[in-house]
């Protein structure tokens, strides 16, 4: 299958597919917001289920809190809200009252939640706290807002929050939310390079930033998560302290880690092609799709043996669909592809006659013909394989975009034709970081986390490197 058109129109191919595929409607009269429809909605949840899946079993409880902050609450953290203060949107009446204190929507909520954590925290015993919600968001976005990936209500946020008893014990669940978070994206298939940010893009609060990046088709980078060391900082203005074993009051040390339907728009764009969308297995809402082909007399054996596979298939755990719609086979095969669906299995006379069906891959269009008894064990073979498939295809395009260079000229001219992630040698200087954005029309992802060890000089100042910082350019 050709797949290369698609990448040099990457922004009409991922609109296109919304709709097209029945994932989201972009006609809501509000900017930034926008219609998750019936099967986007289902491939959100799958999603969303594995992320929770992960966090359930690493000693993380769900917990739901309200959707408005008040002012003054919102406001106690200074820098948090340098961060935030031209991205929230504010309630300032009920009804035709005038509000004594405006309420913020949440554009995260680590000021709402910690508050309550002051109240909940009493001595070490308490501690560690962690807890996650799945809620939506509200920020102000400047920039150009997009379909899934810049929102204004962001409705999809998953947040997990933490705190311990010591900055070690902080340090720790970093590291334990990168790996959360590599699994995750594993079992997506999405290739992801993981960086510490620079002091300037440091999350508004935190003591530094981890970030996960992929890369779109067209070569731009997409942040997909973020888990950050936020130190003591919001323990000390919502007086969020324990006592210690012996008798002393501590401020706690606390964490958190977020990703939003970004991961949605990343499984889409780094799996897809011309045909449309192709779902790695382990997510798809449907991973086989069973259509009859009827011939003339043979048209009601072939119906029911249609169906009898896909009740064989479900009742075997496979999320398994017949499309028995009284259209021709034809538009059924572009109507699947467009969504996606991993494993196509045609039944026709033929079939019938040998006692197989057909399968089709949606991956890579191959044929083959499977005995009927074996039916069970080799679709789950074949959805195993595809998984596997997809998952190297795209790692493979992400190294083959994934460069080395060191000196201005050749860095801007990596990002002119094609973008990808480019390894440049760095002195460690602000200004120089800044000076080599600029330069390059780049942007700093960071300091590769767990990278190779600095070689070379500074491309802007020729000190030598202290370390190696990535450049790209950004969504
Ligand atoms: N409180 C922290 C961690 S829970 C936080 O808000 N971090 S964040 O700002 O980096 O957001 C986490 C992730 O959410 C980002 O990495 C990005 O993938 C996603 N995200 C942030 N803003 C938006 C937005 N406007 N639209 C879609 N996704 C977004
Ligand atoms: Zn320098």
């Amino acid at each position: 299958m050709k797949r290369e058109r698609w990448r040099k129109s990457f922004s009409e191919w991922f609109n296109g597919i919304l709709r097209s595929a029945d994932i989201m409607d972009t006609r809501y009269p509000v900017k930034g917001l926008y219609v998750w429809l019936p099967y986007g909605l289902k491939l959100r949840n799958q999603v969303f289920g594995v992320i929770r899946q992960l966090l359930e079993q690493t000693g993380h409880q769900e917990v739901l809190f309200p959707l408005l902050i008040p002012e003054d609450i919102f406001k106690k953290e200074a820098e948090h809200i340098r961060g935030f203060e031209g991205e929230v949107y504010w309630v300032t009446h009920g009804g035709l009252d005038k509000l004594d204190v405006k309420l913020a929507l949440r554009p995260t909520s680590e000021t709402s939640i910690y508050p309550m954590f002051a109240l909940w925290v009493r001595s070490h015993a308490d501690l560690p706290i962690r807890v996650y919600q799945i809620v939506n968001i509200f920020r102000y976005e400047t920039k150009m807002t997009k379909p899934m990936i810049r929102l204004r209500e962001v409705t999809t946020f998953k947040e997990a929050h933490t705190a311990h008893a010591t900055w070690d014990e902080a340090e720790a669940q970093v590291r334990e939310a990168v790996k959360i978070y590599k699994r995750f994206f594993d079992e997506l298939g999405v290739p992801y390079i993981v960086t510490r940010r620079p002091p300037w893009d440091t999350f508004a609060g935190a003591k530094y930033s981890l970030a996960f990046d992929t890369l779109a088709p067209d070569g731009r980078t997409l942040q997909i998560g973020t888990a950050h060391n936020l130190g003591q900082n919001f323990a000390k203005v919502y007086e969020l302290k324990f006592e210690t074993p012996d008798g002393k009051h501590e401020y706690v040390y606390q964490t958190c880690y977020g990703i939003s339907e970004r991961v949605i728009a990343a499984v889409m764009m780094v799996h897809g092609d011309d045909a449309g969308l192709c779902m790695p297995p382990t997510v798809a809402p449907i991973q086989v799709v069973v259509v009859p082909i009827p011939f003339k007399s043979k048209e009601a054996p072939v119906q029911q043996i249609a169906a009898a596979a896909t009740n064989e298939l479900v009742t075997a755990g496979i999320k398994a669909h017949l499309d028995d719609r009284d259209l021709r086979p034809g538009r059924k095969f572009y109507h699947w592809e467009r969504r996606g669906v991993p494993l196509r299995l045609e039944i026709g006379p033929e079939d019938i006659e040998k006692d197989q069906v057909t399968a089709v891959r949606r991956d890579t269009g191959e044929r083959q013909a499977i005995p009927r008894r074996a039916l069970r064990n080799k679709v789950r073979e074949l959805l195993e394989a595809i998984d596997g498939d997809l998952r190297e295809r795209a790692w493979k395009f992400f190294k083959e975009m994934t460069h080395e260079a060191s000196d201005v000229g050749t860095i801007k001219q990596l990002m002119d034709r094609r973008g990808g992630i480019v390894r440049v040698p760095w002195c460690g200087e602000e200004k120089c970081g800044l000076e080599l954005e600029e330069k390059t029309g780049g942007d700093i992802l960071g300091q590769e986390l767990d990278g190779k060890p600095a070689t070379g000089v500074c491309p802007i100042c020729s000190k030598r490197a202290k370390l190696n910082i990535l450049v790209t350019r950004t969504y």
